[in-house]
């Protein structure tokens, strides 16, 4: 058959409220143009994040209850460590409550002031947490990345050339390890090849440089190696996520993406001395190692999340239901990160809104807009997360890229619900001419882009 179907049926069911558009007009002015501030009952369909915000399976909920929440010691750790040992081949596993936690643990034990640590692109928090302890986060992405429309299969990929100058530059004994985020959440949701992970390995190798993946999306990243990079396609998804750990000293992950999970992280590493220290710090802040900061039962559904996000028919559903969206967007018109890679659309707010300058945030326009046209949350990905203030001057300093991004959670949505999303995007693409900026009212110095409020500009165009 032609058609891909949702490999799953619907046993619990969770309403969900349409507003409207006087409600939500009325909403985003009370929140300062911040969705992040909505309530999230006045969300019709949620695209904010694909974190923590998987459907579970029957499976899950069942592992869930056989959760035994002894303090120390508890067989739910021992599951949950050797699935991820099976799957990611580390020797030493540490659990935590989400990503940012593992993130935390691992910079603070091994960066400080004057270090640098490169990576394809860093997220926000492992940018933080690199920064939080002095450090340098630098982003060394492969050209192609910077250029939204081109298609390329691994605009995820690091570029080598530029990691080798790097280390030139400031010396390896500066460079306390080398990161990949696979896929590359930043850059657009796109996948890493192996054979860019194996080169960067082996450039770490030769230097002496622990090599890390922020494995969060790993399964999604392994499904589109398989798809595209050649002499991929007869391997299991499984193998070569393997393959892809086999080449890395450890790595960081956020259960609540592939682990299919609400809550939930790891750090995994092979040196049994900095896992050591790591533990030490888990006990003073997450707590003790064989739980981490969760519930038994959290270990459970994790470790039961993991090896179903390794399901092809799994994978062939979530790459095909984000490649629809992607596809029909692009179709009608809207410019978008191309090619649709794992989790996400995202739409090229700097080109959607050519009259708006970067300073007018066009992405966090653009959000606004589909929320107001469809009670559809989606989220910036420009200069409100990666734009500066300069602290002395005030000066705003744009990102890079102005985009929006249109995660879609696990298991949740069907394909009616990304047929009435299209319409959405359509009918304020239909109206782009018309919108306004935005300036900021409010901001943290620190991930601002969570709290920041915004008024639109007075300008009418
Ligand atoms: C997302 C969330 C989290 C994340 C990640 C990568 C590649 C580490 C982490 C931290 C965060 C988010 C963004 C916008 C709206 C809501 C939430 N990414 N590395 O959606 O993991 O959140 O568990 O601490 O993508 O991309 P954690």
């Amino acid at each position: 058959m032609k058609t891909i179907i949702e490999p799953f049926r619907i046993k619990v069911v969770e309403p969900i409220r349409m507003t409207t558009r006087e409600e939500r007009e009325r909403l985003l002015a009370e929140a300062g143009w911040n969705v992040f501030l909505l309530a999230a009952e006045d969300v019709l369909i949620d695209l904010l994040t694909d974190s923590g915000t998987a459907a579970m399976s029957a499976e899950q909920w069942a592992a869930v209850m056989r959760g035994d929440e002894s303090y120390a010691g508890s067989p739910s750790f021992f599951r949950f460590e050797r699935v991820v040992r099976d799957i990611f081949g580390f020797e030493h596993v540490i659990p935590t409550h989400q990503g940012r936690a593992a993130e935390r643990i691992l910079f603070s034990t091994v960066c400080g002031p004057g270090d640098v640590v490169p990576s394809n692109t860093h997220f926000d928090t492992t940018r933080a947490n690199i920064e939080a302890t002095g450090a340098r986060a630098v982003d060394l992405p492969c050209p192609e990345a910077r250029r939204p429309s081109e298609l390329h299969p691994f605009k995820g990929n690091m570029d080598v050339d530029a990691l080798e100058a790097l280390l030139d530059e400031v010396g390896a004994e500066r460079v306390p390890l080398v990161m990949l985020t696979v896929t590359n959440n930043t850059g657009g949701g796109q996948p890493v090849s192996l054979a860019n992970i194996r080169a960067v390995s082996g450039v770490c190798r030769r230097h002496g440089i622990p090599f890390y993946l922020d494995a969060c999306r790993f399964a999604e990243n392994a499904y589109l190696v398989k798809l595209r990079e050649p002499g991929q396609h007869e391997r299991s998804v499984g193998e070569i996520a393997r393959e892809m750990f086999s080449y890395a000293d450890g790595c960081t992950m956020s259960a609540k993406k592939d682990g299919l999970a609400n809550i939930g992280g790891f750090l995994a590493t092979n040196d049994g001395e900095l896992a050591r220290q790591e533990r030490d710090l888990l006990i003073l802040t997450e707590g003790f190692p064989t739980y981490g900061g969760l519930a038994g039962r959290d270990l459970e559904a994790i470790a039961v999340g993991l090896e179903e996000a390794l399901r092809e028919d799994y994978l062939q559903y979530r790459l095909a239901s984000v490649r629809y969206l992607g596809e029909r967007i692009a179709a009608a018109g809207v410019p978008i990160v191309q090619p649709p890679g794992g989790h996400a659309v995202y739409i090229d707010a700097a080109a959607f809104y050519p009259h708006l300058d970067p300073l007018e945030l066009p992405g966090q326009v653009l959000v606004g807009e589909l929320y107001l046209e469809g009670g559809v949350r989606a989220v910036e990905v420009g200069t409100v997360m990666f734009g500066r203030r300069d602290p002395e001057t005030g000066k705003e300093h744009p990102a890079d890229l102005e985009l929006v991004r249109l995660a879609l959670p696990r298991r949740v949505y069907t394909q009616s619900h990304v047929d009435y999303l299209i319409e959405v995007i359509e009918a304020v693409w239909n109206r782009r001419e018309r919108a306004r900026g935005l300036r900021f009212v409010e901001q943290a110095p620190v991930l601002r882009h969570f709290t920041a409020r915004f008024a639109p500009l007075e300008r009418e165009r």
